[in-house]
């Protein structure tokens, strides 16, 4: 060892690539291959194919006359909103995926295979702009969820009954019971008028006592965007303004047993002269 010179007995760190161009021209060589450019298209162009579907899901939500209250209205904005985020996402996968199986099929012949790129996975501005969007979206879309919990919350009344809510007119109670495979609505400001179709007044504040007989089944009162569990031995509670006279559907919305998928009945909002005959007619105090 002797004669050696002293620092190449040091270990050293291995020799870091210094032939590497800078991040901003990487990504610029990147854009440059023939295969980035083709996916940067393909993403754009399912994009806007995939646009559509945001008017499209509401479209098929409000075939039977949604929005019928406020809280429908918050639900389909949020599925709006969800929707057209996620396009960005979702058409980038969809091109890297379509590009994959189709642009890079067998190679034939003499064909070189195509060539490797400079690697982005570790590209500084790559790694940011990837993580940095895909993290905003997400966040925009925690925040955008958590405001728009809060507002359908405070339209279903929260914990509060209906009839305790400030500045409210008075409030319509009614008493959802579940059983397989019916729904049995009890009017009890009505000496208890019963029926298996749900009326309920317009623009007055309806609320649900909501239980079961038997198992667990889910109120859904469709185009008022409420669900809520129907639990037997206990009651839940929730609430709803419908803001438009029309027919629309109560299903289940859990799966509870052979005629689960017939588990279903009408709303029907009428105009509150229409409510007090109907209450009339079928036997109930008129309302107050
Ligand atoms: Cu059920």
């Amino acid at each position: 060892m002797s004669g050696t010179n002293a620092s190449t007995l040091t270990p050293e760190e291995p020799e870091a690539p210094t032939n590497r161009p800078p991040s901003m021209r990487r990504i610029k060589l990147w854009l440059q291959r023939p295969y980035a450019r083709k996916v940067l298209i393909l993403t754009v162009l399912i994009g806007f194919l995939l646009l559509p579907l945001c008017w499209l899901l509401l479209a098929a939500m409000n075939q039977t006359g949604a929005p019928a209250s406020d809280i429908m209205k918050d639900i389909e904005q949020t599925i709006f909103v969800f929707t057209l985020v996620s396009i960005p996402i979702t058409a980038f996968v969809f091109a890297v995926l379509l590009y994959s199986l189709l642009g890079w099929r067998r190679v034939t012949g003499d064909e070189p295979p195509m060539q490797d790129s400079p690697a982005i996975r570790t590209n500084t501005i790559g790694v940011i702009l990837w993580t940095g969007v895909s993290s905003l979206l997400a966040f925009f879309l925690v925040v955008w969820g958590l405001i728009e919990l809060a507002q359908i919350t405070a339209n279903s009344y929260g914990s509060i009954s209906a009839d305790e809510q400030p500045g409210q007119p008075k409030s319509e109670i009614i008493n959802v019971t579940g059983q397989q495979w019916v729904w049995t609505f009890e009017y009890p400001q009505h000496d208890g008028l019963t029926s298996d179709v749900l009326y309920m007044p317009l623009d007055r504040p309806v609320y649900f006592n909501v239980t079961s007989k038997d198992v667990i089944h889910s109120f859904w009162a469709v185009e008022l965007g409420i669900k809520i569990d129907a639990n037997p031995g206990a009651i839940t509670q929730t609430g709803v303004t419908a803001n438009k006279v029309g027919t629309f559907n109560v299903r289940c919305a859990e799966l509870c047993g052979m005629h689960h998928a017939y588990m279903q009945t009408e709303i029907r909002v009428l105009e509150q002269d229409g409510f007090d005959s109907w209450v009339r007619e079928s036997g109930g105090k008129k309302t107050s």
